[in-house]
């Protein structure tokens, strides 16, 4: 009986220091192995993120914070909608995620799909970079993750198996998988085409079995997973949003890692984001476009639109740009509009 009081006061002592000061034994309690998800695995350049920065975060806290990758959303079945959820109760340790898939529980991610908000890297660069990329932080982090660092999905331009896009005209009818976030319905509908929700884990058979026509997905995709083998045989380049990732981790989990290993973490995923944006932009930023010729040298034909011709798109899309306005926060896009007109080119 005396043992055990003893016991238990020793118990109640080690709970009181660890309430007040580093507590040793919280410290002992790392995880074995943390879970990161991701819905693309290397050799995407999203995967790649994910890898680069595992790898640095194992060499850096020299195994203390071991990490595994869960490419395919696999930890949530596929349902790349629910992962920022699982992410907040803690089914999920770390994530580097698409401002999309988040979009649903985090309205003020929208801002990255507004129709033609960003017109080239640049514009990107003066979001994710700059003041609304801070502010962006801050609401994820009022969400409840930890926001560490910005990587790149990419543009995201229109694909199908019917004919080439070059105006709304051209897509009337057509059935384009659209990611499970409202405002690309919104916008497909706009354009006249016929817009299906899906995730992507469904989207790869609905092409294959020709269900739906077409798909928006940067272009790394169509080339890491030969689309025309799966008769997606003409590509549109219009550039009408593009998805930046987002390196974050569950907010217990943070709280479990010494101050130390937090500045580790966080700057390995500083590096491993500036690293897979150059990767994702590869191909794509130089003045004679290699991945298009790449693409091209398939078989399929590829639409890069004029000037005049995607402002017919522009301005199909502005009444939602307008509606999602209210959505987003009318001061976050005056705020994202502005820093777009100051950037550097
Ligand atoms: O589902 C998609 O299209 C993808 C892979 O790009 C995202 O997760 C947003």
């Amino acid at each position: 009986m005396k043992f055990r009081r003893t016991l238990l006061g020793l118990a109640a002592a080690a709970t009181a220091l660890c309430m007040f000061s580093t507590c040793a034994m919280a410290q002992a309690a790392y995880k074995p192995e943390y879970k990161m998800s991701l819905v693309l695995g290397p050799p995407t350049p999203w995967g790649q993120a994910g890898k680069i920065w595992a790898d640095l975060v194992k060499e850096r806290t020299q195994g203390r914070i071991n990490i595994k990758l869960y490419p395919g959303v696999s930890l949530i079945q596929g349902d790349q909608t629910r992962e920022f959820s699982a992410l907040r109760q803690g089914v999920i340790d770390m994530a580097v995620g698409s401002t999309i898939n988040w979009s649903p529980q985090v309205k003020q991610l929208n801002l990255f799909s507004m129709p033609f908000l960003m017109p080239d890297y640049a514009a990107i660069d003066a979001l994710t970079q700059g003041e609304v990329g801070k502010d962006m932080f801050k609401t994820l982090e009022k969400a409840g993750v930890v926001p560490l660092a910005w990587g790149e999905n990419g543009y995201r331009e229109i694909t199908n198996s019917k004919k080439p896009i070059k105006s709304p005209e051209d897509m009337k009818g057509m059935k384009i998988r659209v990611v499970g976030s409202p405002i690309y319905s919104d916008m497909f509908t706009a354009l006249g085409a016929n817009p299906t929700q899906m995730s992507w884990a469904d989207a790869q058979p609905a092409l294959a079995s020709g269900a739906v026509d077409g798909q928006e997905n940067p272009l790394f995709l169509f080339t890491v997973l030969k689309m025309q083998t799966v008769g997606q045989k003409f590509v549109t380049t219009w550039g009408y949003v593009a998805d930046p990732l987002v390196f974050v981790v569950n907010k217990e989990i943070w709280a479990s890692w010494t101050p130390a290993d937090q500045a580790l973490v966080r700057q390995a995923a500083v590096d491993a984001g500036k690293q897979e944006i150059v990767i994702a932009r590869k191909g794509l930023v130089e003045a004679d476009k290699p991945v298009l010729k790449d693409i091209a040298a398939m078989g399929v034909t590829v639409t890069s639109l004029t000037p005049a011709e995607r402002e017919v798109f522009v301005k199909a899309t502005r009444l939602v740009y307008d509606k999602w306005k209210s959505t987003v926060g009318v001061e976050l896009v005056a705020n994202a509009e502005k820093a777009i007109a100051a950037r550097k080119k």
